[in-house]
């Protein structure tokens, strides 16, 4: 099964705490602050391997974690930062915040790396504290807490050249007549349920990458049939080949008219696809009367358009078309797609802080800035709880509590831990 699409979910390492230490030493009966830094917290990194062709690890693999930072140590000495969790994913890669829909990082080109969550930064210990007015510090910080996020992956087929048609026009048949793909071949329409990839091989050694689609009908681009969610790997075709069934099963259906049909659907879906260059192939060569329908097809095509005419059957015509294919992909000039090589990272534009009122009328501080500092506060020292009140009065929360009719002695909630509103 081919799968395109993956949700996983990460979470990066917490930072490493601070600690509160001081210096025994012989002889010095108050020694000054000797607590280290934690170390911070890994990322997930996700890094492209252009050997990778699918998603498919990604199906026995959901959750990844990164390590822990080390916490820091006394006489002074940092806790080790952790080792970032490295991701393999297929070039073409697309990662998106499954919330927010977003997106975080399009990985195209082989080793190049984006970090999807970042780890948490370490805690700093006493020493760092120490200051003229408080030499031996009671206070360190907690590490932060790593970055937890539901991304959705996703891989746009890398093919050089997508292959365009009705159903049943015998794309899949080409493709497994080119390449080494095995794709399905069956006398029905809609056999092909996703794209399938080739590496094509021409003779003079040059080679390219050929993707067999699910066939379109009228109404792909508004999402009839299967067609339209596979349009999207078409935007990732440098070329188009368009192939017409000179056989078709309903005897109705005109070679002229399905080619306009199928052009119709790509100029819908946008501009650009219609825009890209095409190469016109009338297959079925083989079936009577394919010579006088490939005669009428020309005729009504404007004058001099190139058809190229083969047969999946007999392989008559199949040479030249991968020539004609290999020549025009080499004077297609190198493009760079829109959203390559941009590596977003998503940017939160979040209030420090929100107030709610809990059913028990607790007053409720939530948001991601609160709760970092509530994470980075150890508790256990005075002098961080008086840090983390002053951090708290610095946000603007003491104004806001007052200005929502907080009053003396009202419990205030942060997560699980409570505690009093003191005017
Ligand atoms: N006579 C003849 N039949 C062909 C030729 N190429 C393909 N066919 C037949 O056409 C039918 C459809 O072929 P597929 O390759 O599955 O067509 P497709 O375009 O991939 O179809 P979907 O995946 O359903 O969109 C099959 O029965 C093939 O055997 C050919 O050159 N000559
Ligand atoms: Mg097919």
């Amino acid at each position: 099964m081919f799968i395109d699409e993956a949700k996983v979910f990460l979470k990066a390492g917490d930072g490493g705490d601070g600690i509160v230490a001081f210096r025994r030493e012989k002889y010095v009966p108050e020694g000054g602050p000797a607590g280290g830094d934690g170390g911070n917290g890994g990322d997930i990194i996700f890094k492209v391997n252009e050997g990778l062709s699918t998603l498919m690890d990604f199906r026995y693999n959901r959750h990844f974690k990164a390590e822990r930072g080390q916490n820091g140590m006394s006489k002074g000495k940092h806790g080790r930062n952790a080792d970032p969790l490295i991701v393999e994913v297929p070039p073409g890669t697309t990662v998106y915040n499954d919330e927010t829909n977003e997106t975080i990082a399009d990985l195209t080109v082989h080793n190049e790396e984006a970090i999807i969550v970042k780890g948490g930064k370490a805690g700093r210990g006493n020493i760092k504290f120490a200051s003229a007015r408080n030499p031996a510090p009671n206070i360190a910080e907690n590490g932060e807490k790593g970055e937890e996020l539901t991304v959705r992956v996703e891989l746009k087929v890398m093919a050089d050249v997508g292959l365009v048609g009705f159903p049943s026009v015998g794309e899949s048949t080409l493709l497994s007549v080119v390449s080494a793909a095995k794709p399905k071949i069956a006398d029905y329409p809609f056999t092909t349920l996703a794209p399938n990839l080739g590496v094509v091989t021409v003779n003079d050694g040059r080679s390219f990458v050929m993707a067999d689609l699910p066939g379109l009908i009228e109404g792909a681009h508004e999402g009839v049939g299967l067609g339209f969610q596979f349009l999207k790997h078409v935007e990732r075709t440098k070329l188009i080949v368009h192939v017409i069934d000179l056989a078709p099963l309903e005897e109705e259906r005109d070679p002229f008219e399905d080619y306009t049909r199928i052009n119709h659907e790509l100029a819908s879906y946008g501009s650009h696809l219609i825009k890209k260059p095409q190469i016109i192939v009338a297959n079925k060569m083989d079936m009577p009367q394919a010579e006088e329908r490939l005669a009428s097809l020309k005729e009504q095509l404007p004058k001099d358009t190139e058809v190229i005419a083969i047969s999946t059957y007999t392989k008559a015509g199949i040479d030249t078309l991968l020539y004609k294919i290999a020549d025009k992909l080499a004077s297609i000039p190198y493009e760079p797609i829109e959203e390559e090589k941009v590596t977003i990272r998503y940017e939160e534009k979040e209030k420090p802080f929100v107030i709610t009122r809990a059913d028990d009328a607790a007053y409720v501080l939530s948001g991601r800035e609160v709760e970092r500092i509530f994470h980075a506060t150890d508790f256990s020292y005075d002098e961080s709880v008086q840090r983390f009140a002053r951090q708290m009065r610095h946000l603007g929360i003491d104004d806001a509590l007052r200005k929502q009719g907080a009053k003396d002695g009202d419990t205030i909630r942060i997560l699980d831990f409570e505690f009093e509103f003191i005017e």
